[in-house]
């Protein structure tokens, strides 16, 4: 956010719009005849991101050689030592399992750079690996590439390592540590920041406890608004309240039932302002109905039981992956699923497999709109272009708009025959912003309407499970509550299947 701005916020009083970043662009301009946009709307940046869907975040750093969570920032750099490096192994089985990006933990909070930096001795040049002369960062990064998988960096703010945390000369290198990140490895779809900060650690053999402002000492306003936006355009800033991306208030996967992408951060007790790391959270799961910044959440949970790999925990079952997808990317949010390879510096083959047959059961359960030859009848159409036809079309750019008075509608489908569901999916068309506030669907039981689900919110993608399954030739969405005119860009049908 360019300083001036910065002042005319604070001069308001604005403590959420400082949070909250620069205003977002309008990513097009409307097409002649179209719904205005409602509220705030994403950005292009967003809307990339909103197409990822489902990513992973990959920890191996020297923490996983000591079998810890948290590195206390005072393990010997040749305690890194993977005894078989394989970034295709990773980033393959990333792939298999529906990933579509991977944000690489570059530098955790014990401060070990994977990357050959120079702004710290504490890094991978200092290691066994590949003879001192190796970048993780890059293999990473080049294998994502080659395997068409978006990439993104983590590096932790707080840095349990360096004698200089707590000072202006720890900012100074946090800072120039991003500018390597985002210099040398291509577009990222990703900056993610963690809210941890400050606490004990080795501080360059101090050992001691240091508590920094969180409020000030980052300066986020510099850091992101100048060095992230100018030097990665594409990054989606993730952390506990936005940038563009918040966190969903827990590390478990999954966001509330209504979920909307729209949020207002809210400052921590006594405080004016939301910072990352000292804020408030119980509007993270929910978001904020009408919330100044179009900000989705992000679901974050490990694969396993800790974001590090540990021998004794196991991988996740597939099932219970399925249903964190159907609460995160199901809930307009989206699901990013912890990878941690194990001190061979590769996955465990459980977490391969688990990967794999949660990746079919996407594949195979959204391979085939049941939906799809239905005839369609809509209670009321904007005009050419936006007819009902366009939710069936497979084309989230096609929707289907009421006019501009018409806040409830309804769309009757008649299958072509008795199809058999138990997953019914719903898309807004989010470029004019999130509109519905209520739907439900009915079934057609051979002699009335039966009500089979319904729902708050939709965003970018609502899917909604059902109990059991259901047999039906005719479904009918209601839309029946909204502020201003519908938009409605895909609706399916499907049946789970592994
Ligand atoms: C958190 C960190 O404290 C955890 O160690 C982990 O990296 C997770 C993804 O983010 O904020
Ligand atoms: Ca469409």
């Amino acid at each position: 956010m360019p300083r001036s701005y910065l002042r005319a916020a604070l001069a308001l009083g604005c403590a959420a719009l400082l949070a909250g970043g620069a205003p977002k662009p309008r990513p097009h301009a409307p097409a002649p005849g179209a719904p205005q946009p409602y509220g705030a709307v994403p950005s292009a940046r967003q809307l990339a991101w909103h197409g990822v869907e489902v990513y992973g975040i990959m920890h191996l750093t020297p923490t996983t050689f000591e079998n810890k969570e948290w590195g206390f920032g005072d393990a010997n750099p040749t305690t890194f030592n993977p005894t078989d490096f394989n970034a295709d192994q990773i980033i393959k089985a990333a792939k298999a399992g529906g990933l579509r990006g991977i944000v690489l933990v570059a530098k955790h909070h014990d401060g070990f750079a994977l990357w050959p930096t120079k702004t710290t001795e504490y890094n991978i040049s200092k290691s066994p690996f590949r003879g001192g002369k190796g970048d993780l960062v890059r293999e990473i990064e080049q294998a994502a590439r080659r395997n068409g998988l978006q990439f993104g960096v983590y590096c932790s703010p707080w840095d349990r390592n360096s004698a200089k945390y707590g000072t202006g000369e720890y900012l100074a290198m946090y800072q120039a540590q991003l500018k390597e990140l985002y210099g040398q490895y291509g577009p990222l779809f990703m900056s993610w920041h963690d809210g941890a900060n400050g606490g004990d650690g080795y501080y360059g053999g101090a050992r001691e406890k240091r508590s920094i402002d969180n409020a000030t000492y980052y300066d986020w306003d510099h850091t992101w608004g100048d060095i992230t936006r100018k030097m990665q355009p594409t990054a989606n800033i993730f952390s506990d309240v936005g940038w563009d991306v918040r966190w969903v208030g827990n590390e478990e996967g999954h966001a509330a039932e209504t979920s909307w992408a729209t949020f207002t951060p809210m400052p921590a007790a006594g405080k004016n302002v939301a910072v990352p790391g000292q804020s408030n959270y119980p509007e993270n799961p929910v978001g904020t109905r009408n919330g100044k910044f179009w900000m989705p959440a992000e679901c974050d949970v490990p694969l396993r039981k800790g974001w590090f790999y540990h021998p004794a925990e196991q991988p996740k079952t597939p099932a219970a992956l399925f249903d964190l997808y159907l609460k995160s990317v199901g809930r307009g949010a989206a699901l990013d699923l912890g990878l941690a390879p194990d001190t061979r510096g590769q996955l465990h083959p459980d977490d391969v497999a688990a990967l794999q047959a949660f990746g079919n059961m996407v594949q195979h359960t959204f391979a085939r709109n049941l939906a799809r030859k239905a005839r369609l009848t809509a209670s009321n159409t904007r005009g050419p272009g936006y007819a009902a036809s366009t939710v069936l079309d497979g084309n989230g750019q096609t929707y289907w708009a009421t006019a501009d008075a018409v806040t409830k509608a309804s769309l009757t489908l008649e299958l072509p025959g008795p199809q058999t569901f138990d997953v019914i999916s719903l898309q807004e068309y989010i470029p004019l912003g999130q509109r519905i506030e209520a739907f439900n669907v009915e079934a057609w039981d051979g002699t009335g309407w039966k009500k089979i689900g319904g729902g708050t919110s939709i965003g970018a993608k609502r899917l909604l499970a059902l109990d059991a399954p259901v047999t039906a030739s005719k479904v009918r969405l209601n839309l029946t509550q909204s502020p201003v005119c519908l938009t409605l860009s895909e609706f399916g049908l499907y049946k789970r299947t592994e």
